[in-house]
């Protein structure tokens, strides 16, 4: 089972081996695999010997910062400091980014990073990558995760060549908890690959209890409350078989949720027979930020693409409805599951 063709993976690893700074970008609201595959790419290249920094458009949620640890003081945050991000980004000799199939995903850094005159690398899982836009891409859409795929990448780096035990333990825990988090605790896109991974660094002693524990037994109790009173008062489910649930700012704030905290809540109500594609959507200043799950058999990335502006993967993808555009400029809750309960609807019929 060869996940990375070995001749790509020698070329990339050639290119890092002769770059001195390297940054390493990855995707807005960052998450479990982006900061995973970032930190865990982090922690070896400095065992080479990179002046190594990560930067990101926002800072990540309380609920990963386990993952970045102690390498915390190298990423930069450009919502925090714009002059870091900047300069790490015109000062580097190669720039990788992860999990992101373009720079515009990495929203106010994308011009940055796509004016660099550097050469530019992408590890990425997601479908329709830019792959004009690099040096070179490494891209596979059948994996589980981008921390997979910078495992299997680092196993053909020249000074570990297949041997997990010699990766970094923190980067060993990095991916592991990235690929944990995008596979929703090996519940959805698991494969062969994927448990082979998994197997390997519980070998090489990465402690899985501990990455779980970080993961799903820390949760502050508001996040509970809340899912609680959305799945009792508001999630609709359509004839359709859409679950529809808003999360309006004044909910947010009257449970005081931070960026994260309602991760996992959009997968819910796939739980339910009768449903077949599951919408989250929360409100921003300017937006709705969507979020669309869909069972086996039902493209939830062609429904974001077509209707919510946006895209990702098969079973799980994201997109935005702007206020004043997509939407009317101050939209009430009713407007918004109105017009998610028709577009739905006209996407089940195109199906047919
Ligand atoms: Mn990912």
């Amino acid at each position: 089972m060869s996940v990375i063709d070995p001749g790509l993976a020698a070329s990339l690893w050639e290119t890092t081996g002769k770059a001195g700074k390297i940054t390493i970008a990855t995707h807005m609201h960052p998450d479990g695999d982006a900061i995973g595959s970032s930190v865990g790419l982090m922690h070896y290249l400095e065992t080479l010997g990179k002046d190594v920094s990560i930067v990101l458009n926002d800072r990540y949620p309380d609920t990963v910062a386990f993952i970045a640890g102690k390498g915390d003081g190298r990423i930069h945050v450009h919502e925090e400091a714009p002059e870091d991000t900047a300069e790490a980004i015109a000062g580097s000799d190669l720039i990788f980014c992860m999990d992101m199939n373009s720079f515009g995903r990495a929203e106010n850094l994308g011009e940055a990073l796509g004016k660099a005159g550097c050469r530019k690398i992408l590890v990425d899982h997601h479908l329709h990558p830019d792959t004009e836009a690099f040096d070179i891409v490494v891209s596979k859409t059948d994996i589980s995760s981008t921390s997979e795929l910078l495992y299997y990448l680092l196993l053909e780096a020249p000074d570990i060549r297949g041997d997990a035990g010699k990766l970094p333990e923190a980067t060993a825990k990095a991916l592991l908890a990235g690929m944990t988090t995008d596979t929703n605790n090996f519940a959805n896109s698991v494969y062969p690959s994927t448990f082979a991974m998994a197997s390997r660094l519980l070998a090489a002693g990465v402690d899985r209890d501990a990455v779980i524990s970080a993961l799903y037994s820390n949760y502050r109790e508001n996040r509970f409350r809340l899912m609680g009173m959305l799945l009792k008062d508001r999630m609709e489910i359509t004839p359709c078989g859409v679950a529809i649930i808003i999360i309006d700012r004044q909910t947010a704030q009257n449970y005081d949720m931070k960026e994260g905290e309602t991760e996992g809540f959009v997968n819910l109500p796939l739980g339910i027979r009768k449903v077949r594609m599951s919408i989250l959507l929360k409100e921003e200043a300017d937006r709705f930020r969507v979020s669309v799950r869909s069972k086996k058999g039902i493209s939830a990335n062609r429904c974001a693409m077509e209707y919510f502006n946006g895209g990702g993967h098969e079973q799980a993808a994201g997109g935005r409805l702007v206020k004043g555009k997509d939407l009317g400029s101050c939209p009430g809750m009713d407007e918004v599951a109105g017009y998610v309960r028709d577009c739905t609807c006209k996407f089940f019929k195109e199906q047919i």
